[in-house]
């Protein structure tokens, strides 16, 4: 007999994740057969910025969430310089380059060791990590728990390599349209070195290698938790000044199928928006985010609803986004599209980016211009589209009057953890759940390893507003 269970909520994710998994026996071992990602708090961001100054955009959407601010802030100045035409001075791009750097390295530090590595590797016998499933934990990975404490001094240094720069972390006010607010200097330089080297020594020599032992021991995680097998990237870390830059980590879409890997040109027109599973009003179904709408509607109006997460789609069709994503997008990794191939994919990235970080410090040059004038548009729209440490991040803004007009914000963890699309199609993470075999059904840690692997970020994808100091009370629950 089929039975369902719930994990409400996820634990060891950004933020408030429900999952629902049917397991039953499908030739004699015990299977998920239907999954669905739930977001369950509402976020109001797109529609508390309307009516504000362009340039509150970036502070505000930085508050989205304390992992990846930075991405947001990026997001945003890129939709606001693309929107008036204005060119940030080199240094300003070097700089906003670097600070993203740094939050990307440390999410990524982050989320191996304190976030994925306790589904494998038994945590210290005390809380939080006391009382714990009593589940597989194979032996052999005694060093990488070993690590925790190495990992939160990485973690540490890395906000402090970004604050450098980017002011007290999370959340930094260095990036405005036009440009940045702090100026290259000598010393700063040499500090932000002294971490970055720090730092490349961690990931070269203790985080890849537990990520690559990791992936030893759990070999079978090589052939679980393949999603929808098309990937997306929309590109990071301008590598010049042109309008189309080169970039460090180029955008395209990769369809893996078989032997089919094919890397093909993304373009932004071809996304939209379902809500037909979500709890928004269905009249705004299958926009594009450049008119899409945030109407939210009373969850007990709407039974077929089992989310605050849009369905974003690309072409229709649901995309993985994320390390992975960008790795093969770009050729630096195509072995798999699994659970291990997720964490593997993330490690190699960051040592790429905390490469090509310590060669951006040499383009700097002190007291070099950072700002070059930008005044609001009138009326206009742009998109800002770059990647957070999840994924693929867009913020599509519309201004009228000098004011925000319209807001959209699309985030990596939508794209993941998206529900069902107006066709009936599932997110990539609820494909990814799909068959994967589970001992027990009332401790399903092989669940919890696949969701673990996107590095869900519910915070990024939806969030409570309490315009008065009060909270609205949409949902108190099932019922
Ligand atoms: Ni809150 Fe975020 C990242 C963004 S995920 S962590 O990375 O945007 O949806
Ligand atoms: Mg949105």
């Amino acid at each position: 007999m089929a039975t369902i269970t719930i994990m409400d909520p996820v634990t060891r994710i950004e933020g408030h994740m429900r999952v629902d998994v049917t397991i039953d026996e499908v030739d004699g071992q015990s299977r998920v057969v239907d999954a669905r990602c739930t977001g369950t708090l509402f976020r109001g961001f797109e529609t508390l910025l309307k009516g504000r100054d362009p340039w509150d955009a970036p502070i505000i959407t930085e508050r989205i969430c304390g992992v990846c601010p930075v991405s947001h802030g990026m997001a945003s100045v890129k939709a606001l310089d693309a929107a008036a035409g204005v060119v940030p001075p080199t240094d300003a791009r070097v700089l906003r380059n670097l600070v993203l750097g740094a939050n990307f390295l440390q999410s990524h530090i982050l989320h191996f060791y304190l976030l994925a590595s306790l589904d494998y590797v038994q945590g210290p016998a005390s809380a939080p990590w006391t009382p714990a499933w009593d589940v597989d934990m194979r032996p052999g990975l005694e060093g990488v728990g070993g690590h925790l404490a190495q990992a939160i001094e990485a973690r540490r240094r890395a906000h402090e390599m970004g604050a450098i720069f980017g002011g007290r972390m999370p959340s930094s006010h260095t990036y405005i349209p036009g440009g940045f607010t702090s100026v290259p200097k000598g010393n700063l330089i040499n500090d932000f070195q002294r971490h970055l080297d720090w730092l490349a020594d961690f990931i070269r020599n203790i985080y890849i290698p537990d990520v690559e032992a990791l992936s030893t021991v759990y070999s079978d995680y090589f052939s679980i938790g393949q999603g929808c097998r098309e990937l997306m990237a929309y590109g990071v870390f301008d590598l010049d000044d042109a309008a189309d830059s080169n970039q460090l980590l180029r955008g395209g879409i990769a369809k893996v199928f078989g032997t089919q890997t094919g890397v093909e040109a993304f373009n932004p027109d071809s996304i939209t928006e379902s809500v037909k599973y979500s709890w928004y009003d269905d009249a705004t179904d299958h926009l594009s985010p450049s008119n899409g709408a945030t109407d939210p509607v009373d969850p007990h109006t709407k039974d077929i609803a089992y989310s605050w997460l849009k369905a974003p789609r690309y072409e229709n069709r649901p995309f993985e986004v994320g390390p992975l994503a960008r790795m093969w997008v770009n050729g630096d990794y195509q072995d798999g599209v699994s659970v291990m191939d997720r964490h593997l994919a993330r490690a190699y990235e960051t040592l790429k980016i905390a490469e090509a970080m310590n060669a951006w410090l040499y383009e700097l040059t002190p007291g070099a211009r950072v700002y070059n004038n930008y005044d609001t548009p009138t009326e206009t729209s742009g998109i800002g589209l770059t990647e957070a440490p999840r994924g693929a991040l867009g913020h599509w803004v519309g201004i009228r009057g000098k004011k925000i007009d319209h807001y959209q914000i699309v985030t990596p963890t939508c794209w993941n953890a998206s529900p069902r699309d107006r066709d009936g199609v599932m997110g990539p993470m609820e494909q990814a759940l799909m068959a994967i075999p589970v001992e027990r059904p009332d401790q399903p840690i092989e669940a919890l390893r696949v969701i673990h692997s996107f590095d869900p970020c519910l915070s990024c994808a939806v969030h409570m507003m309490r315009p008065d100091g009060e909270p609205i009370v949409l949902w108190t629950g099932p019922s």
